[in-house]
């Protein structure tokens, strides 16, 4: 019998991350009897009078936000990170060390209109997204070794309000992924002398099988190694290390490869699509000076859902105990994606009346 990828089972391997996910196709022919009709989604109405983080309204901590007509930016009212805080002493003991953590964390809301989500906006309002990203991030990075800008979707992520945003968190360290990351894309960059990612996207690009949507500057695919049903990687395609040196020619089609394959994820199961996505590009703060041209900038995006809009994967049991495990294929997931329409589901809606 010859291997076929979408029937036997096979260890997948993640360059990024050094781990192997096991993936098991044949185990979607097993019965279902779950849930999986379509909830009735919740309207959210365009502006609360009780939302935090609307245009003009009062915050938790008594200050009142502008009355903003694109993005604003704030510092975060709870942050996880200070600046100016208390070192904690050094245990000099292996098995309870302790290291000095600071950074400071911003919240930025993407659009004044509580229900447009980036796949609902124009493509000047998501390049609007775009370059305060970069403008927060040229501030942040002088200061802090890590910038994390990252969106929340949905409280099925755990999200704390629907108001399109993200936040960005800074700190004085290299958090846990972006240190795995990196030793790895060094590693790759020693070895073969070419940023790992440059050559992955290269090659994904060539095969197209796990391609959601390509233009001039970027790809997304569903990365070969995807431990979550439809997670996608978007990265360019020449050589950036960081979002702050991608051009204006680069900014206008990312904007429009993120309004395509958000719209797609949209239009998977028919309802705001939630994720955790965050961008990881070289580290800053002194690494500004230092060569960092192993590292390629990439968003990862790790959506839950699975079978419909409340079927969602959980990780958990073997995943926990052991490792990763799929059934979908990376490459059935992106062509389920590719098919989608371009359009998004409530534009059509709006339109047709039907969906
Ligand atoms: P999440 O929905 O992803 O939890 O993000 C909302 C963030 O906004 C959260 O970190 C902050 C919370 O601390 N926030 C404020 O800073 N001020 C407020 O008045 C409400 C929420």
């Amino acid at each position: 019998m010859e291997f076929d990828p979408n029937e036997h089972q096979h260890l997948r391997y993640n360059p990024l991350r050094d781990e192997w996910v096991l993936v098991s196709p044949h185990r979607l022919k097993r019965p279902w009897s779950g849930q999986v009709d379509k909830p009735q989604e919740e309207e959210i109405p365009p502006y609360d009078p009780h939302n935090p983080l609307c245009p003009g309204n009062i915050r938790s901590n008594g200050c009142r936000n502008e009355d903003y007509k694109k993005t604003f930016v704030f510092d975060n009212d709870f942050p996880a990170l200070q600046e100016d805080v208390c070192k904690p002493p050094e245990s000099g003991d292996p098995l309870f060390q302790v290291a000095p953590a600071a950074g400071q964390c911003k919240v930025m809301c993407f659009h004044p209109l509580s229900n447009v989500t980036l796949p609902l906006m124009s493509h000047q309002e998501i390049v609007e997204v775009i370059n305060k990203w970069i403008t927060v991030m040229q501030e942040m990075m002088l200061s802090f070794k890590w910038v994390q800008i990252f969106e929340n979707k949905g409280a099925i992520m755990g999200c704390s309000n629907p108001h399109p945003h993200c936040q960005i968190w800074a700190s004085s360290y290299l958090p846990n992924e972006a240190r795995l990351s990196d030793r790895n894309q060094k590693q790759y960059y020693e070895k073969f002398g070419r940023p790992m990612l440059l050559d992955y996207a290269s090659k994904e690009s060539k095969s197209g099988k796990r391609t959601i949507v390509e233009n001039k500057h970027w790809i997304a695919v569903v990365p070969y190694w995807a431990t979550w049903p439809y997670q996608v990687l978007l990265l360019p395609k020449r050589h950036v290390m960081r979002l702050t040196d991608v051009t204006e020619e680069e900014k206008d089609s990312l904007a429009k490869a993120m309004k395509l394959f958000l719209t797609k994820y949209d239009n998977l199961f028919q309802v705001s699509f939630p994720y955790s996505m965050g961008w990881h590009g070289a580290p800053t703060g002194a690494d500004l000076e230092t060569d960092t041209n192993h590292w390629q900038l990439h968003a990862h995006y790790y959506p839950p859902l699975l079978r419909s809009a409340t079927v969602r994967k959980f990780m958990v049991g073997y995943e926990m105990l052991a490792q990763p495990q799929r059934d979908l294929t990376a490459e059935q997931a992106a062509e389920k994606l590719r098919n989608l329409p371009i359009e998004h589901y409530k534009t059509s809606f709006k339109k047709t009346g039907a969906l």
